[in-house]
């Protein structure tokens, strides 16, 4: 089991252990998990191509780390508990014996169906238990997993499934969230219709049961080819280098792009960041809200926990459902030690009132978390003094789909924490402020564009598909660095804070989103010339989706409606725009750019300080936009 820090003093110690030799550092920590073969080379790294390997040559399957290593010390131990959507529905746990078995027999059914070492298999299903267990499936065989969030449309999970060349969909039959029941078969069905032509068969799990399209040469149902397989499945060895999985994430520029993570650094680096980030010991029940839909799920409900054997609860419901106290209803049925959520849920939650958390007793809570934006110093009280009862450590958790764990945190109990800092660096995390020319800011008091300037177990290793892609996103800004593209502060002690995106993404209840993406879907309106999307300050969402728009002035009076739809088809609800004002231009500079320094002042409200205006082509159009201002 990898290392925990326990005090002010280790933190430091292993700290300065991990910048002087970083190698020596993550090889002691490797060394703690099985490896069915030990590497050859801790680290071979160049930024500027970029290629990074940890621990080449080395042969594992990170299964066998999350499963059968702590079948002998603690088979009986529950290693997810799962909490269903409606309250009364009842929990479902999984001893790690039983998941191994689960695992095994779905590795067999997936095997039985011809996935094999590379396949890839994308996942569009809701918060139930054979999500988890699908997943590990696939990396029990070698074969490449893909989730892609079930609140995503038809559209949206063609494009990945394309892009991905996958070999099967594993789905489930219908998603309850919340009153709603969502028909995710049929919007698979859908995406197939589009041509999904490396697609052989959906896998279909029965959720909530019901009525489905069904096409015999192409769906199986999960039971029947799960439950008659063995409950064994030997793991397939994996080079530490070959894939684990691809996560779909927005841009600043064209489609998601899959971020690729690989099996040995992701292994390492999750559980490592997962022990001493939640401080986590044996017995403990931690949960984490994320959806597996995102990489908090892949990493801090999935693989972190399991590998270091913990109970990690799954929740397949919404915050507010039967109403705003389900969170802290969990919490205290359950027993929960560490819980991680999102500022966007607090914000709402706490717009709910102060009763909602009174009524339950959350003494057990040791570790509160949040991850996704940055949470405003509201939230972050309002999370201490009702959650925490002000004796709870708050940690604020920076990282992204690229860096595959967390970078940023106050370690509960041993660093300190301040309101809206994500604060200090993990050991092993060498972030550095650069100007926009790239040069290093040195001094504290401090802001700048946050960069890391050394690999991390878990960095991203390519874009799927499309290496150029990577360079060009991450490692082309400034040399010899990774650009995270988040802007941060550096107060005078050395806490880091950040503050938000530099880019062209907007973060929507923590949800990334390209404003490109958004644009490209409003642009599919036939009435629509042209927009432009920018983010806005959002009481709840953090930043909400401001859309202005050209239209051919043939629009009827639904045309707000239509372009919601639009978006929803496109790409899904969470991409709808909160607000959607026609112009009759937009600031372009005269090298045709549209100036988005001003659509977003105008978005946030601001009429003053518009800043330099005399390089636009057209300058007249900045009042009209400020007039019909939402
Ligand atoms: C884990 C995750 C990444 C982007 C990132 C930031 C923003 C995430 C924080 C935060 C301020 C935080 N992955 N972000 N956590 N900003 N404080 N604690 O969210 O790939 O979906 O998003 O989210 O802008 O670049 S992600």
């Amino acid at each position: 089991m990898t290392q925990q820090i326990s005090s002010l003093s280790d933190y430091k110690d292993a700290y300065k252990r991990s910048i002087e030799d970083p190698e020596l550092f993550w090889a002691t920590q490797a060394e703690t998990f099985h490896w069915h073969k030990p590497w050859d080379k801790v680290l071979t790294w160049n930024f500027e191509t970029p290629e990074i390997k940890w621990f080449e040559g080395g042969k594992l399957n990170i299964t066998y780390n999350c499963l059968d290593r702590h079948i002998a010390d603690r088979g009986d131990d529950t290693a997810i508990i799962w909490e269903p959507n409606d309250p009364f529905g009842g929990v479902k746990s999984y001893t790690y014996n039983e998941l191994l078995e689960s695992v095994c027999k779905v590795a067999n059914a997936l095997k039985a169906n011809g996935i094999k070492k590379g396949d890839r298999v994308v996942f569009y299903m809701p918060m139930v238990p054979e999500l988890a267990i699908g997943v590990l499936a696939c990396a029990r065989i070698g074969a490449v997993h893909s989730v892609v969030f079930a609140g995503f449309s038809a559209q949206a999970l063609a494009d990945r499934i394309n892009d991905a060349e996958a070999k099967m969909v594993i789905c489930s039959d219908f998603n309850s969230r919340g009153s709603k029941s969502i028909p995710v078969k049929q919007v698979v069905d859908d995406a197939l219709a589009k041509g999904c032509p490396s697609i052989e068969h959906v896998l279909m799990d029965r959720n909530t049961g019901g009525e489905v399209p069904w096409s015999e040469s192409i769906d199986l149902h999960w039971d029947e080819q799960v439950d008659p397989q063995d409950g064994f499945c030997a793991p397939e060895i994996m080079d530490s280098e070959d894939m684990l999985f691809i996560l779909y994430t927005s841009g600043s520029t064209g489609k998601p792009k899959g971020v690729v993570h690989t099996c040995g650094g992701y292994m390492v680096y999750t559980c490592y960041s997962f022990k001493n980030v939640f401080q986590y010991q044996p017995g403990d029940i931690y949960w984490c809200t994320a959806d597996i839909g995102w990489i908090t799920g892949h990493s801090y409900i999935v693989y972190g926990p399991l590998l270091a054997g913990a109970t990690t609860v799954m929740f397949e419901g919404v915050p507010t459902y039967p109403d705003a106290g389900r969170f802290w209803q969990v919490c205290e049925k359950l027993g929960v030690n560490q819980f991680y959520t999102a500022p966007t849920a607090i914000r709402a939650l706490m717009a709910r009132g102060d009763e909602w958390p009174a009524k339950y007793d959350l003494s057990a809570l040791k570790v509160i978390g949040s991850v996704g934006e940055p949470i405003n110093e509201e939230a972050w009280h309002w999370y201490d003094k009702h959650i925490g009862k002000n004796q709870v450590p708050i940690i604020d958790t920076w990282w992204q789909t690229e860096t595959g764990g967390i970078m940023l945190t106050p370690l509960p109990g041993i660093t300190d924490a301040k309101p809206t800092y994500c604060s200090y660096p993990m050991p092993g995390i060498q972030p550095v402020l650069v100007n926009a020319d790239g040069e290093l800011i040195e001094e504290n008091d401090a802001e700048g564009l946050l960069c890391i300037k050394f690999p991390w177990p878990a960095i991203i290793r390519t874009t799927y598909g499309d290496h150029e892609r990577c360079r060009q996103t991450y490692f082309s800004t400034f040399k010899g660095m990774y650009f995270t593209g988040d802007g941060a502060r550096r107060d005078s002690d050395g806490r880091i804070r950040v503050i938000g995106r530099v880019d062209d993404v907007i973060n929507v209840s923590g949800h990334r989103m390209g404003t490109a993406e958004v644009e490209n879907a409003i642009d599919e309106h036939p009435n629509v010339i042209e927009s432009a999307v920018v983010g806005y300050p959002h009481d709840i969402k953090g930043q909400g989706i401001y859309a202005y728009v050209i239209t051919d002035g043939k629009a009827g009076e639904n045309f707000e409606k239509e372009v919601l739809a639009v978006v929803t088809k496109e790409i899904g609800p969470i991409a709808k725009p909160d607000k959607i004002q026609i112009v009759s231009g937009l600031p372009k500079t005269r090298s045709g750019k549209i100036m988005r320094r001003i659509l977003r002042k105008v978005a946030s409200g601001e009429t003053e300080n518009l800043g330099d205006i005399s390089t636009l082509l057209n300058p007249e159009i900045v009042d009209e936009v400020m007039k019909g201002a939402k």
